[in-house]
């Protein structure tokens, strides 16, 4: 690792290395201490949760030195800072990447087995920190990530949810849903008592006119919660620096509980207040790509806007500046819609408290944010109805007219007369009842609006956001194609890979400059590489395997064809599509002889995915799953030519375990649906291929590796409005192929038929929104390509090389940069010798 770092950073990097642990036995006196001082146990009883326990201790000793000395080092430079604001950070376990980054896993390693433990047992003692949903939950954490590593003065501001995404459990081949309590024992957090914040709602507001002719709007009355801050350390590899992920948990703003109340006997109510004020930060709300506009959510939202605003805003004001270099010091980024309050709150904060112009205040409003948009489903577009607004945030709601008062006279002036237009763009929808677009708020009060992949951000400008490029112009628009890090989804998740990279790019180098897996493709003929290669593949497999035998009771085959897709079950997705495919190559295997099904590809079909709750066509497709793996899996004419397995309860540390074992992973969304997607980016950087759409980042993953590296299919993302159309005014008949599929589940080969009609009446009789049918075919013969392709193992290793090595592209450091140079104007902060 040493040798790999420029030199600049060596000296601070050598010094910072005397601040890990000096070898082993420092180590081990580390642990030994916190078993029996911290937890008070006697190394005697020492089992593989207490060692977690104190490993993570002795780390976490590690890293605040580097926090303290890193927030420091910040408020000293006085530079500018990025805030990301985030409803979702999805980090999964911190151990293991905290011994990476600081660069002392092999001291761990030995050290702990010394003490009797493997660490790969004292890693898997961690519960997750599940706090997102899915996709943009974990860009949130790659980029706190690569932030951190690349020395950016960076923040991230989130809600402290005492109950994560829930735990996923199959029973009967249905989804039930299982709190994720996770906070028993968190050594990643620090509580920070004495940072808090009062937050303010309903209430009433008063306008009076001072002696300067000017109106003066004060909100008063309401209720009142409080803010706790508690701080995560987000270490940054191989480097010293560690940054800052705040998260707000919320409780009474008068203590425990009312006294008074308790000492009239009203003890009921007492508590009520408490509970009402804690509930706030209770939950995660557990849906991908949807808003349900509940009020609670809208309080969650306000909650943390308001408290994360009011902390930058004190950090700020201990500068002494004057209010028009806030945007030279202060970048917020607003990670989707879920944040867009912020946008009024700075307006509010520098206008009714501080006194500035509205003008003033506006400008410097609008070049503080930046807005992210992550999808252009209109089921997932942020909307909140007038009359609640009203009530949990009236002077919001009179600035958010104000606000669109402004912007729409700026729009008349330059679109005259043009009625529709201004109907089209206004930031109130005129309704019953009228609601907030979230989305055209944070347009009008940002600088800058990006889409997450070159065909999304394409798709903004051209559908969902076309007036406003009209408006504003075509500058204000622009792309940064996502990225993930290479820390935890090569280095971590597949060490062995990561070691093979490294011999042959000469140092760890490519795990701060992903370009350098170019260099791997020297080696894609040399025998022993590819051998290696292979062999890591099929170890990989074989974990999975394990797994699948201990979690499902099912044996499969590890030479066969992994195919894997694990992601949100969404029916833009199309999880719906892969399970048809599955039961039309059932099919095709029991009708031929025993002779012909031996030259068939044997496969395994792996999914695995959280339903929202509420999301019925979602938990019928889990159940379609499970029941045709029910029965294919007991066929004994099938043995194992084909597997289907569900693995319950996907998350973070589950994917670091199952995409490197994938050969074959989907990414099949109807073209144009998802934005980018990252696992597949993941799964490629793993060396496995991809199946998928012209959606999303899989057209750029396809100019880096190549048309002949990934198996492409379907209709095209400006095809399928026409086709849309078509299904509903003109003829719409369902494939050949998938009436043979749709007639094997109403005969009931699968159970109950009744159970899965919503899925295929979704298809047959609904217009098939989703064009299941209409690439249906397109699939089928795709995926015998795909066998066919892995028939010839040598070729597929040539691809598997040549794909990871040309995916330097899509490191979530090159996707930072992007955003500090294009959208934040901010530098690194330099090392020196501290
Ligand atoms: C979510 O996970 C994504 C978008 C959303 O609007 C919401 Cl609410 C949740 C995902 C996109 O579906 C996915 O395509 C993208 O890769 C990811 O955000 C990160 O940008």
């Amino acid at each position: 690792v040493e040798a790999s770092i420029p030199e600049p950073q060596r000296k601070a990097w050598l010094e910072h290395q005397t601040s890990g642990f000096k070898d082993k036995d420092g180590f081990e006196t580390e642990v030994v201490r916190h078993v029996e001082t911290t937890l008070a146990r006697s190394m005697y009883n020492c089992d593989e949760q207490a060692a977690y326990s104190a490993c993570s201790l002795a780390f976490r000793d590690r890293l605040i030195l580097e926090w303290n000395r890193t927030q420091q080092r910040q408020t000293f430079a006085d530079s500018k800072r990025v805030y990301y604001l985030s409803l979702e950070f999805l980090m999964g376990r911190a151990l293991d990447n905290a011994m990476l980054n600081i660069g002392q896993k092999d001291v761990a390693k030995a050290g702990l087995a010394e003490l009797g433990f493997r660490i790969e047992d004292v890693i898997e003692q961690e519960h997750d920190a599940a706090l997102g949903n899915g996709g943009l939950g974990r860009l949130a954490a790659c980029f706190l990530d690569s932030l951190a590593s690349l020395n950016y003065p960076a923040w991230g501001y989130g809600l402290r949810y005492r109950y994560g995404i829930f735990k996923q459990e199959i029973i009967d081949g249905y989804q039930v849903e299982v709190p994720d309590y996770w906070l028993d024992f968190n050594p990643w957090e620090f509580p920070r008592h004495d940072v808090t914040v009062d937050i303010q709602f309903y209430g009433h507001v008063t306008k009076r006119t001072d002696d300067n002719g000017k109106t003066i709007a004060t909100w008063d009355g309401g209720e009142i919660v409080k803010a706790v801050a508690y701080d995560v350390p987000i270490p940054g590899y191989a480097t010293p620096s560690t940054n800052n992920l705040r998260l707000w948990s919320s409780k009474a703003a008068s203590g425990e509980f009312d006294f008074q109340k308790f000492n009239s006997g009203d003890y009921e109510n007492s508590v009520a207040d408490q509970q009402r004020a804690e509930t706030i930060s209770a939950v995660l709300y557990p849906n991908d790509n949807l808003d349900r506009g509940k009020e609670l959510r809208l309080k969650q939202q306000y909650f943390w806007v308001a408290a994360s605003l009011y902390d930058i805003v004190r950090r700020f004001k201990k500068s002494k500046r004057a209010w028009k270099e806030f945007p030279e010091q202060v970048a917020i980024q607003l990670n989707d819609t879920h944040p867009t309050l912020a946008v009024v709150e700075l307006q509010r904060i520098l206008v009714d408290l501080e006194g500035l112009d509205w003008d003033e205040a506006w400008g410097i409003v609008t070049n503080t944010f930046g807005y992210t948009n992550h999808t252009v489903l209109p089921e997932a577009l942020e909307k909140w109805s007038v009359p609640l607004f009203q009530h949990l945030l009236p002077r919001h709601l009179q600035l958010i007219y104000d606000i669109n008062l402004f912007f729409l006279q700026t729009v008349e002036r330059k679109f005259p007369k043009d009625r529709d237009m201004l109907g089209r763009v206004s930031i109130i929808e005129e309704a019953q009842p009228k609601m907030v677009r979230m989305a055209h708020l944070a347009i009008v009060g940002s600088h800058k609006v990006n889409g997450v992949a070159e065909l999304h951000s394409d798709l903004i400008k051209t559908t969902i956001f076309k007036d406003f490029v009209e408006v504003f112009g075509p500058d204000k628009f622009t792309n940064v194609t996502n990225g993930i890090t290479p820390r935890r989804w090569l280095h971590q998740a597949n060490p062995r890979l990561s070691e093979l990279i490294s011999s042959k790019t000469g140092s760890q180098n490519f795990l701060k400059d992903l370009t350098e897996l170019a260099k791997i493709e020297h080696y894609k003929d040399d025998p022993d590489f590819r051998k290696e290669w292979a062999e890591i593949k099929y170890a990989n497999k074989v974990r999975l395997a394990k797994y699948i035998k201990k979690t499902t009771g099912v044996d499969v085959n590890p030479s066969a064809l992994f195919d894997v897709q694990v992601k949100r079950i969404h029916e833009y997705k199309r999880q719906q599509m892969n399970i048809f495919g599955v039961i039309h190559r059932y099919l095709t295997l029991k009708s031929l002889s025993p002779e012909e099904r031996k030259k068939f590809q044997p496969k395994v079909s792996i999914f695995g995915g959280k339903a929202a709750p509420g999301y019925w066509m979602a938990k019928q497709i889990i159940h379609l799953i499970n029941a045709v793996g029910a029965v294919v899996n007991n066929d004994k004419e099938i043995g194992d030519l084909l597997k289907v397995i569900f693995l319950e309860d996907y998350n973070v540390s589950k994917a670091e375990m199952i995409i490197p074992a994938s050969d074959l992973s989907e990414h099949i969304s109807t073209a144009g649906t998802e934005a980018s997607g990252t696992s597949n980016m993941k799964f490629v950087l793993n060396g496995g291929l991809i199946i998928g759409t012209c959606d999303g980042a899989n057209i750029e993953i396809t100019r880096e590796i190549g048309e002949q590296n990934i198996f492409l299919f379907g209709n095209l993302a400006e095809d399928v409005e026409d086709i849309r159309h078509n299904h509903t005014y003109g003829s719409h008949t369902v494939d050949p192929d998938l009436v043979k599929v749709f007639e094997a589940i109403e005969k009931g080969t699968f159970g109950e038929p009744n159970d899965f009609m919503g899925m295929i009446s979704a298809v047959r009789d609904h217009g098939d929104f989703y064009l299941v049918s209409d690439d249906f075919h397109s699939y089928i013969e795709t995926q015998e390509l795909v066998d066919k392709a892995y028939r010839d193992q040598e070729g597929w290793i040539t691809k598997s090389i040549e794909s990871v090595a040309r995916m330097g592209f899509f490191s979530s450091d090159r996707c930072i940069n992007e955003y500090a140079e294009g959208i934040w104007n901010i530098e690194p902060l330099p090392i020196k010798d501290q």
